[in-house]
């Protein structure tokens, strides 16, 4: 089995865009660093990170007849916008559960961004008091039975899509785009830094990248506050991933670099370095990042590019994962 052997239904513009940081480059004073887009991948609710996912799960679930997509998140979750977004391209309803993962008291927090995004696009939007945890859930197998008893065919898309059998395929295609970018822009990123949560992302590329001839270093930087469940989970996912698209041989455990410091106590709550980084990426680059996810592995990569961690001969490339519609629910720290 190869990643060709597995469907994929386009949902995407293309390969996303890269570019350098010029001024975020200089202000550092290290290692070169490049942006990969994929807040601005597609056309389809701004896009993300998810809906590159999705492209590999959308063939099996219209295989499978479903006409309801059942998925589940944080009320300010990216990736249930994106399952809203693609229910609605592809004629299917969708069954959102958004349980309070954060408690953060803007008080327009479950109205705006991302959760109205998915009201607007017609999803059936419920709020659960349960707090955050990226295992499977009990309330989204309820979802899963709820929509069976209305006599509708649900099909379950867990938190992130990660615990998805397919869920690592989208970032393992991720890694081939780029080392196709790569040729044709005469460049090779020796380092990778991506945010990590639910793991599927971070865990997909490193299968991807595994493949290559090159060696380099992904840096999956911890948004999840809880450390242990993430690495476990993109350890478990990146060798799924790599035995489904025939790698061929077992991962390292030096493959598998999930790094926290960034995270602060509590997913979903942004700290010093958090907004700092917010501030830098949009004041330097007009590039902006979110307080969830990427507010906290850009502050990583500032780190780690400043302390030397990452070498000054070094060319990084941040993986730009999305979630912006979340700013909206956060607008108490800019104002
Ligand atoms: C998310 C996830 P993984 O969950 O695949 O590790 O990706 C982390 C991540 N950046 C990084 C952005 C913008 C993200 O949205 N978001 C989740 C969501 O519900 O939106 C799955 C948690």
């Amino acid at each position: 089995m190869s990643l060709d052997d597995f469907d994929r239904y386009p949902l995407l513009f293309g390969p996303s865009p890269i570019h350098r940081l010029d001024r975020l480059t200089k202000h550092l004073g290290g290692a070169q660093i490049w942006a990969k887009r994929e807040d601005c991948n597609s056309g389809l609710a701004y896009g993300g990170n998810k809906t590159r996912k999705l492209e590999y799960i959308v063939p099996d679930a219209l295989a499978s007849g479903a006409d309801t997509l059942v998925s589940i998140g944080g009320y300010q979750s990216n990736h249930t916008r994106q399952v809203a977004a693609v229910a609605a391209k592809l004629g299917l309803k969708a069954r959102l559960v958004q349980e309070k993962w954060v408690d953060w008291p803007d008080v327009t927090n479950d109205r705006v961004g991302n959760i109205m995004l998915s009201r607007i696009m017609g999803a059936d939007v419920r709020l659960d008091a349960s707090g955050f945890d990226i295992g499977i859930r009990d309330s989204w197998e309820q979802a899963m039975k709820d929509v069976r008893d209305a006599g509708g065919t649900p099909y379950g898309i867990p938190a992130g899509a990660s615990e998805h059998p397919l869920g690592g395929l989208g970032f393992a295609n991720w890694a081939r785009e780029v080392e196709e970018q790569e040729a044709e822009l005469g460049v090779f990123f020796d380092t990778i830094v991506v945010c990590t949560v639910t793991g599927s992302t971070h865990a997909g590329m490193i299968a991807g990248f595994a493949g290559q001839d090159r060696p380099r270093r992904i840096i999956g930087i911890d948004a999840s506050a809880t450390l242990e469940k993430t690495r476990a989970q993109v350890e478990r996912i990146a060798r799924h991933t790599a035995e489904l698209i025939g790698l061929g041989r077992d991962l390292r455990d030096d493959e598998i670099t999930v790094l926290d410091g960034w995270a602060g106590d509590l997913y979903g709550i942004p700290v010093e370095s958090t907004i700092d980084a917010i501030r830098l990426s949009g004041e330097l680059e007009g590039m902006i990042i979110d307080p969830v996810y990427e507010g906290k592995s850009m502050a990583g990569l500032i780190d780690l590019v400043t302390q030397g961690e990452i070498g000054s001969d070094s060319t990084v490339l941040y993986a730009h994962l999305g979630g912006q519609p979340a700013l909206n629910a956060y607008a108490g720290l800019f104002s």
